[in-house]
């Protein structure tokens, strides 16, 4: 019986989640907790922190090394250089659009799983779409994506106006 009392609390809680999202719900929560039964204390800690995970994600800053990607398009194609790159987590990307854009950096949603891509999103500023960043028009524009907390795995990224042409880059985070 208390488990499925836990179970309760706990749907309440994603439900707050799902209403609010962000920290307002997670306050919301810690309050609700001491108002169960002291029996419940510890599953509520626990269930606070699932809580914390399914809502609003922060950008998660660099605090590793700045990795340097071109985007280039020119008489031998449209690619990223270098088009694979292993990096630590941690990490940062920072794509330059040296010649043949506008280019933008841009992950299939589909092919990112699902526990990566609140963070990887998080992760990624000034969005056009889901999971692809903006169009770097003017020449040498550059644009920047922390690798912090994103899980080890590799990760396929294209270029949305050259991906016809075949312009995809695999990370690799360790
Ligand atoms: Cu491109």
């Amino acid at each position: 019986m208390r488990y499925f009392g836990f179970s309760a609390i706990a749907a309440s809680a994603l439900m707050l989640a799902a209403c609010g999202g962000g920290e307002k719900a997670a306050d919301t929560t810690a309050t609700a907790a001491p108002a169960a039964d002291t029996a419940a204390v510890a599953p509520a800690a626990a269930g606070s922190t699932a809580t914390a995970a399914a809502g609003a994600v922060a950008a998660a800053p660099i605090t590793g090394t700045i990795h340097d990607v071109k985007m280039i398009g020119d008489a031998q194609g449209y690619r990223f250089d270098p088009a694979t790159i292993t990096i630590k987590e941690g990490d940062g990307i920072r794509y330059t659009s040296v010649s043949g854009g506008p280019h933008d950096v841009a992950f299939d949603p589909a092919l990112i799983p699902a526990a990566v891509k609140p963070q990887l999103s998080a992760n990624m500023p000034n969005q056009m779409s889901d999971l692809a960043g903006p169009l770097l028009i003017q020449p040498n524009a550059t644009y920047t994506i922390s690798f912090a907390k994103i899980p080890a795995g590799t990760y396929e990224a294209h270029c949305t106006p050259h991906l016809a042409m075949n312009m995809k880059q695999a990370i690799t985070v360790q």
